[in-house]
């Protein structure tokens, strides 16, 4: 360890508050990177993460939070690989084995040995488990996880490695063309839904209907592109119907994943569609035949994404296709904008960075 220091916002015991603390600065070995944190987003697993109960999650505390990461290379271990020192990049968020299938493809989200990794390793990647980024500095296993961003501002750039890059996978899983003609649904404009609308507007040519509870949710989908937006009512399964021509969605994407959010998309997708269930609000559905399900459709339950698809993301933000809607704060501010993402307050996606001058 240096002798240098860095703050760093930590869950320090289950069911206790996230705190902002300071620690030795990693040095690093091996293959590990040391980056210094230019931003960190903050996400609604963050919550689960921090209001589970001790037994609930195979991570370990204590722990710095934060999985949605950018900032500077800082120090490379002696057989580091990937971006030199002094390079801004992005951190991939799911730390995977690095050797199975899945990983060697670049999809560590979906890494084959993950089960026996979070018991092994305590940790699904940076922040879930692992030391995360809502800090000063954090250490990243590989340079196989960097992507550069070139001058790409660090508070757009850290929510692409989530919320860009698990809105941009979600879209990526349906197989039928989101072409002319095509409508698709999104049930929740927050920070992945907004990111999705956009996403879509860029990649697609396909209709953009969304919904959201809050009134300035359909205000930021509008904003992103959305040809309508609405709160849910009694009548909003006709209405979107109506506004698919009738066949209904050929693709419904549901960043909420409640019981009400999971029927309105049930109730609007068309027969052989895809329903993309990217939230976990608990909701459930039932699967049998005959049921409520039309026929020909296809569930996916897709989980962040893989790092060709980052690189695919950062590409986009960087040729100015994609923008994040951005609430900053002090790293020092990350209890208050917690908070706010509890109380369903933040417009599009929350990001602190670690500014000694703002702090
Ligand atoms: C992370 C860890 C576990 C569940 C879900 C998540 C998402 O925030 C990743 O996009
Ligand atoms: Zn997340
Ligand atoms: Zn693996």
């Amino acid at each position: 360890m240096s002798t240098a220091r860095a703050r760093a916002v930590r869950l320090t015991r289950w069911g206790g508050p996230p705190v902002l603390t300071e620690l030795p600065r990693p040095v690093p070995t091996g293959e590990e990177v040391l980056l210094r944190v230019e931003a960190a987003g903050l996400c609604r697993s963050d919550l689960h993460v921090i209001d589970a109960a001790a037994g609930g999650l195979p991570y370990r505390v204590p722990f710095t939070l934060g999985h949605e990461v950018a900032g500077r290379v800082l120090e490379r271990g002696p057989r580091a690989v990937g971006p030199a020192v002094g390079e801004r990049v992005v951190v991939y968020g799911p730390w995977g084995c690095g050797r199975c299938a899945h990983c060697g493809a670049g999809a560590e989200n979906y890494c084959d040995r993950r089960p026996d990794l979070d018991r092994e390793l305590a940790g699904t990647g940076a922040g879930l488990g692992r030391d995360g980024g809502m800090a000063d500095t954090v250490l990243v296993p590989s340079g196989r996880l960097l992507v550069p961003v070139g001058d790409l501002d660090a508070v757009q750039a850290a929510p692409l490695t989530d919320a860009g890059l698990t809105a941009y996978h979600a879209v990526a899983t349906v197989g039928a063309p989101l072409a002319d003609g095509a409508s698709v649904v999104v049930l929740g404009v927050g920070g992945l839904g907004h990111l999705a609308v956009r996403i879509l507007r860029a990649t697609t040519t396909a209709q953009v209907l969304a919904v959201d509870v809050r009134e300035e949710a359909l205000t930021l989908a509008d904003a992103c592109g959305a040809h309508f937006a609405t709160l849910p009512r009694p009548d909003t399964a006709r209405v979107l119907r109506a506004r698919t021509g009738g066949t209904g969605a050929v693709a419904v994407f549901d960043f909420v994943g409640s019981r009400a959010s999971l029927e309105l998309g049930v109730a609007v997708l068309r027969a052989g569609g895809d329903l993309v269930v990217v939230g976990s609000g608990g909701g459930e559905l039932t699967v049998r035949k005959p049921g409520a399900l039309p026929p020909g459709t296809r569930i996916s339950l897709p989980f962040w994404g893989t790092v060709p698809e980052l690189r695919r993301v950062v590409a986009l933000a960087r040729e100015g296709a994609l923008r994040v809607e951005v609430e900053r704060y002090p790293l020092s501010g990350a209890p208050e904008a917690f908070e706010r993402l509890r109380a369903g307050a933040v417009r599009g996606r929350a990001v602190v960075v670690p500014d000694r001058a703002s702090d």
